[in-house]
């Protein structure tokens, strides 16, 4: 498998721990990779036809061609297309044409990507400074160049099993009534749900590791009561530390200097939700193991899951580019302005949050060294959240606790998941989550999902529906919404019965989402693939933006646009359709290879079952704890004996989900898509 990767060194890179092998040093690239004599470029002339596929988290489609991306963690809470980057920075691509190959850049620091934006034939891709590691992986086709990344990178991330059923948020609810009207608003309307999120307004004014007393009496028994509902509540992480003295988290880390400096030495101060804030340094081991143990306070009142938020980091403003700003406002005081001048002035204020220059001004210590963090700013929140990941070893060796990181890099995938980010209620990013999944499962990120109804803004019912019927299918299965939007619980809107129905389906297929899930855990694969990289060879399939294959399996092709009757849909080789009306209402039809017209309305979700194969199906229950395996049937159309492997969590060993495989061998019967008959191997 190495054999198809070369690895080159350029300066003197930062270690990320990216990569898990050691890999022999090569000299001499491919002669059709230009890299500059400075090498902080390389480049490729693309062939009229080259695809080009990675990148993790980015916006566009699934074939990255015609944009300018840059690897670099940013909080832009508006994910539209002329974005360079978001939260994650995964600088890994795929060409495929001519030349069949894949480029990881391992370096921690901005990379940008200029994949036929400023050339429209040439890929460029720059670092800022020629330290970096690159690996060059040579394959046959791109599926394979990813299955030989992956084992690179090391294995992914395995999410709890209770982590695979549904799960609510909202910013915030503000107390334990609020939080358990939304059990109850679950429950009394006979949906399943497996766990409540408690955003920022959780905590004593903002500061980590906080509970408010006010608005959270009797917390841990809070958690007990949650628990015995089969409720996992989740609390939010936010990366800065509320800076307060007397609260034991900030006089420790500044009184053990754990905190990142500015560039005299001092405590780097900013504000997030908490005001003034400190950032913990991450990428100084005793400061991340320290923070990592702090982790302690809510493990302890019962709490298995957490999301680290804030982590790229997010910074609304420094205090000294404060102060700057407000010299040059005043500056201004009682003067005529020109109208360029006043732009300006707007775009000082504009300006203060997530600025470049805060980032120069902060370092760290890395083994003792002073590193200013724009060299390893993309560590950031990856090594945050292996401080949470490592310490959860030791806390609570025998829980496998949920974990998912805002910001992140590829390395993090073996120690969290990560979710999308704050998506906005529009059609156009139910798209985008569709097409983020299996570029983010290139980049070894399995555990995902996006805030199903949007984020920012307003979500519609039907806008609603149709997200939830892709979103049943991502193994972080999260209704989450920003500060001021409507309500947008699923229990809340006018066709409860239809919602009901499709988060019932969702439980019913866990089955299947939990084996495949954990099969591409396993073999280093990917969860969700584009036709693409499975109809090798038929054009129409490899032009396919909107469909996916899912596990082994299945295609999923949810419709994307409003006041839609169905949509056009590739069918890539003979596949039966399962139309849904709920778990135990479902119709087949047998479509041939070819495009078609698929009705879809909204209170049904249409899947496609590959020839000769059968998915698991199983009854619904509140929570995934009561699911029942023994009401397990198969459908789909076969006509030879199938087995098919059934992945349960068994147990948990140092924080790891200890999985059971089952095989079930079902024999084709000419008069039925569905079997209950089987035999277990
Ligand atoms: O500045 O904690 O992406 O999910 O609800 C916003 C409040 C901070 C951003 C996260 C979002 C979360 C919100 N946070």
């Amino acid at each position: 498998m190495y054999d198809s990767i070369k690895k080159y060194r350029f300066g003197k890179p930062i270690q990320t721990n990216a990569v898990t092998y050691e890999i022999a040093l090569s000299t001499g690239e491919p002669d059709y990779i230009q890299i500059s004599e400075n090498k902080k470029t390389i480049e490729y002339k693309m062939g009229r036809n080259d695809k080009i596929y990675g990148l993790g988290e980015a916006v566009r489609g699934i074939n990255k061609r015609g944009w300018i991306y840059e690897s670099y963690c940013n909080d832009d809470p508006l994910h539209t297309e002329t974005k360079r980057s978001l939260y994650g920075a995964h600088p890994f691509i795929i060409v495929d044409g001519e030349n069949v190959f894949g480029l990881f850049t391992d370096y921690p620091d901005k990379v940008v990507f200029d994949i036929g934006y400023t050339d429209i034939d040439t890929i460029s891709v720059t670092v800022g400074s020629p330290d970096y590691d690159l690996y060059i992986i040579f394959g046959d086709t791109p599926y394979d160049i990813v299955k030989a990344f992956r084992k690179l990178i090391g294995k992914s991330y395995t999410a709890p099993f209770w982590s695979f059923g549904f799960q609510q948020s909202r910013w915030s609810y503000y107390t334990s009534k609020d939080v358990q009207s939304v059990i109850d608003g679950y429950r009394d309307n006979d949906f399943p749900i497996d766990a409540v999120y408690l955003d920022i307004d959780y905590m004593e004014s903002f500061k980590d590791f906080t509970v408010s007393e006010e608005r959270f009496p009797e917390f841990d028994s809070f958690v007990k009561e949650a628990v015995q509902q089969n409720i996992h509540l989740v609390p939010i992480i936010d990366a800065g530390v509320k800076i307060e003295d007397g609260y034991t988290i900030y006089d420790e880390g500044k009184e053990k200097g754990y905190f990142c400096k500015d560039d005299k030495g001092k405590d780097f101060v900013a504000a997030v939700w908490p005001g003034k804030v400190c950032f913990p340094d991450f990428l100084n081991d005793s400061a991340a193991a320290w923070f990592g143990s702090k982790y302690k306070y809510l493990i302890d009142k019962g709490i298995d899951g957490f999301w680290n938020d804030m982590n790229e980091p997010a910074i609304f403003y420094s205090e000294n580019r404060l102060e700057k700003a407000l010299c040059k406002i005043s500056s201004y005081k009682g003067k005529n302005i020109g109208i360029y001048d006043f732009f300006g002035l707007k775009d000082t204020v504009l300006g203060l949050s997530n600025s470049g220059e805060d980032y120069s001004a902060m370092y760290h210590n890395i083994n003792g060294e002073s590193v200013c963090h724009d060299r390893v700013h993309n560590l950031y929140g990856y090594k945050m959240t292996t401080s949470a990941s490592n310490a959860f070893k030791e806390i609570a060796p025998d829980k496998n606790i949920l974990l998912f990181s805002r910001a992140s890099y590829i390395g993090m995938h073996r120690y969290s998941g990560i979710w999308m980010g704050d998506n906005q209620s529009w059609w156009s990013h139910i798209k985008l989550n569709l097409q983020m999944l299996p570029s983010l499962n290139m980049c070894g990120f399995l555990y995902s999902g996006a805030d199903l109804t949007g984020f920012g803004d307003n979500c519609t019912e039907e806008l609603a529906l149709r997200w939830l019927a892709l979103g049943i299918f991502t193994p972080l299965m999260r209704n989450h919404s920003a500060l001021g939007t409507r309500d947008q619980e699923y229990y809340r809107f006018k066709n409860t019965e239809v919602f009901r129905n499709i988060l019932k389906l969702r439980y019913a297929l866990i089955p299947y989402i939990y084996s495949e899930f954990m099969k591409a855990v396993e073999n280093d694969d990917m969860l969700f693939k584009p036709l693409a990289f499975v109809y090798r060879g038929d054009k129409l399939a490899e032009a396919v933006e909107d469909q996916l294959i899912f596990g082994d399996n299945m295609m999923i092709a949810p419709v994307y646009e409003p006041n839609a009757l169905g949509r056009y849909v590739y069918i890539p080789e003979d596949m039966c359709a399962v139309r849904f009306r709920s778990e135990t209402d479902f119709t087949f039809t047998d479509y041939t290879k070819g495009h078609y017209f698929v009705e879809i309305p909204c209170d049904e979700v249409v899947v496609f079952i590959r020839k000769n194969t059968l998915i698991p199906l199983i009854s619904s229950a509140p929570s995934t704890a009561q699911l029942d395996y023994s009401t397990m049937k198969f459908i789909g159309k076969i006509t030879a004996p199938y087995v098919y492997t059934v992945i349960k969590e068994k147990g948990i060993l140092n924080g790891i989900s200890h999985t059971e495989k089952t095989n079930y061998r079902i024999i084709p019967d000419n008069d039925t898509c569905v079997y209950n008959n089987y035999t277990i191997e």
